[in-house]
C-alpha cells in the first residue's frame, strides 16, 4: 500500500475527529488525494486554515499579562466601587475575622463545593505582580496571591455545557426601588481557565484587606478592574446570564459597559 499522503496526525490537526478517522477504514479513501482540486483534500486545506485561525484567537486570548518586579509595586491599591460592605451576611463573617466564611461553588458541576479560607489557602498558590487598570483611567501594581481558578474548577468538575463563571458578591452597590442591588460579574472559560485568573485570598504579602475585597476576589489580569469581582460570596458555572441582572453579564455591564474588557 503506498504511504498515505496526509499523516493521521495531519487529519487530526484538520480537526477531523477520532471517530471521522475511524470511519475512512484504513487509508483507502485518501489514495487519490493528491491532486490538487480533490474534493476532500479542498475541504481539509479550509479545515486546516478554519483551525488555525481559531487556534491564533484562543492563543491571543491565552497570552500572559505582563508581570512585574517587586520593585515596581506602585500603591496604595487605590480601592474603588464598594470598599466596605454594611451587607448582615458580610458583617457577620467580618466580625470573626472571616474564620467561618464559605465559598460556595454550584451550578453547572458534578462536585458542588463549601470552601474555607484554610482550604483556599491549602491550595496550589500563584503570585503574581500585575497592573490593574480601572476604566477611569488609573492603575496601581500589587502583588497578588491566590488558588488558579482553573484547580478550583478542577475539583468542581465543571459539566459539559457551562460557558460562563459567575461570581455572585456580598456586597450591595446599590439601591433601587426594587430593592439591594448585589455586584456580580461573569467571565468565560477562556478567562477562568487563564494561569494568572486567580481567587486571590492575599494581597502586597498580607491578607487581602476589607477596601480590596476581603477575604476573596477574583484577578482576571488581561481585563479591566471592573471584570475582578470583590467579595465573592458563590461561583456558580452557567450557561447563560440573561436572566441575571439586566442581562449583560455583570453590574456594570448592565449600565453599559463592555462586557469583554481587554487590556
Ligand atoms: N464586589 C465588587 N467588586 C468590584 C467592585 C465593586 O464595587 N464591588 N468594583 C470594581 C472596580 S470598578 C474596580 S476598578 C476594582 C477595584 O479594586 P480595588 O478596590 O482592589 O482597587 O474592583 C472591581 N470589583
Ligand atoms: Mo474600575
Amino acid at each position: 500500500m503506498p504511504e498515505p499522503i496526509l499523516t493521521r496526525r495531519a487529519l487530526l490537526r484538520a480537526g477531523m475527529s477520532g471517530a471521522a478517522l475511524s470511519a475512512l477504514g484504513g487509508c483507502k479513501v485518501l489514495d487519490g488525494l493528491s491532486a490538487p482540486d480533490h474534493q476532500l483534500r479542498r475541504f481539509m486545506e479550509r479545515a486546516n486554515d478554519l483551525t488555525k485561525a481559531m487556534q491564533r484567537g484562543v492563543l491571543d486570548r491565552d497570552a500572559l499579562a505582563q508581570e512585574f518586579q517587586p520593585a515596581d509595586i506602585r500603591q496604595p491599591q487605590r480601592p474603588n466601587g464598594v470598599t466596605d460592605p454594611q451587607d448582615d451576611a458580610y458583617l457577620a463573617l467580618k466580625s470573626k475575622d472571616f474564620a467561618n466564611y464559605r465559598l460556595q461553588v454550584g451550578g453547572m458541576v458534578h462536585q458542588p463545593l463549601s470552601l474555607s479560607l484554610d482550604q483556599l489557602r491549602a491550595m496550589p498558590v500563584r503570585r503574581q505582580i500585575t497592573r490593574h487598570d480601572c476604566v477611569e483611567g488609573w492603575s496601581c501594581i500589587a502583588e497578588w496571591a491566590g488558588v488558579p481558578l482553573a484547580h478550583v474548577l478542577s475539583l468542581a468538575r465543571v459539566r459539559i455545557g457551562a460557558r460562563y463563571v459567575l461570581f455572585h458578591c456580598f456586597d450591595t452597590i446599590e439601591r433601587s426601588l426594587t430593592g439591594a442591588v448585589r455586584y456580580y460579574e461573569t467571565i468565560d472559560m477562556v478567562d477562568a481557565n487563564h494561569p494568572q485568573t486567580i481567587l486571590a485570598w492575599g494581597m502586597n504579602g498580607a491578607a487581602l484587606p476589607v477596601p480590596n475585597g476581603a477575604p476573596l476576589r477574583v484577578r482576571v489580569e488581561r481585563q479591566l478592574g471592573y471584570k475582578m469581582a470583590k467579595y465573592i460570596r458563590a461561583i456558580e458555572l452557567v450557561d447563560g446570564f440573561s436572566d441575571i441582572g439586566r442581562g449583560r453579564g455583570g453590574y456594570w455591564e448592565d449600565r453599559g459597559y463592555e462586557w469583554y474588557a481587554g487590556i
